[in-house]
């Protein structure tokens, strides 16, 4: 059965109608920090000259991890729920602009398979993982501005698959913004798995149309959902 979702934010459950409403939306609860804190430059000295293989290692891309077809069927399933919501901005610092999002606890036999397979893609057997999925539709002209997924809501590992169009996502390292970055093509299909250092000591941002350009070569934007599975951040040891 389908399920969308009452909400859990830090003052409680709030039914999605109540949410529309509400100054606290899914992806602000699960924002750790962003452009504001991008001043605080750490001393030179703790900058390790490795961090580029270290970035590598943290941050996994798996091309054509799903078929066109399970490509379909999710949507096919995500988006009744998504079509009954309005794009909008985040209202306090535009931090995440043009999108729209839900959480899915519960999928039809074929989606939750995909679903399986990203979890165990992505987490070891033993990972304590959120309970529900997160939905994130970007308009076309929608962005993500950079920032560290809160750590009261998310533990090491966040997997993100990208359904109906590429994007680029841009990492930089906290505190060193201007010196350690890396793009990241994320096409259509594919699916990201950032943990660890990159997952903690960077930034991350899904760049706005004008922005997308990946290598020289620019990296046209359409509407994108991703289906992000995170773990339970108990995990953190
Ligand atoms: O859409 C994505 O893949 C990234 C979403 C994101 O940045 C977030 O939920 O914190």
């Amino acid at each position: 059965m389908h399920q969308l979702l009452s909400v859990k934010t830090g003052r409680g459950m709030l039914s999605r109608s109540v949410l529309s409403a509400w100054p606290q939306t899914l992806w602000m609860k699960s924002l750790g920090s962003n452009l504001m804190n991008s001043g605080s430059r750490r001393s030179t000295k703790t900058l390790s000259s490795d961090w580029i293989s270290e970035l590598s290692a943290t941050m996994r891309i798996f091309p054509d991890f799903i078929t066109p077809q399970e490509e379909e069927s999710l949507f096919q399933e995500i988006e009744p729920y998504l079509k009954r919501l309005r794009y909008e901005s985040s209202h306090w610092d535009n931090a995440i602009q043009s999108y729209r999002e839900t959480e899915k606890s519960t999928w039809n036999k074929g989606n939750s398979a995909v679903i399986q397979k990203i979890q165990k893609t992505a987490f070891p057997p033993d990972t304590s993982l959120l309970g529900h999925v997160h939905v994130l539709d970007l308009a076309g002209d929608g962005m993500i501005k950079p920032h560290v997924d809160s750590v009261r809501f998310c533990g090491d590992t966040i997997a993100g698959l990208s359904l109906l169009s590429d994007s680029v996502m841009r990492l930089t390292m906290v505190g060193y913004e201007k010196e350690c970055f890396k793009d990241y093509l994320l096409l259509q299909r594919s699916l990201y798995v950032m943990s660890g250092a990159a997952r903690y000591k960077y930034n991350h941002e899904i760049l706005g149309p004008d922005g997308s350009t990946f290598e020289g070569n620019k990296i046209p934007r359409s509407r994108r959902i991703s289906v992000i599975c995170r773990c339970d951040p108990k995990h953190i040891d």
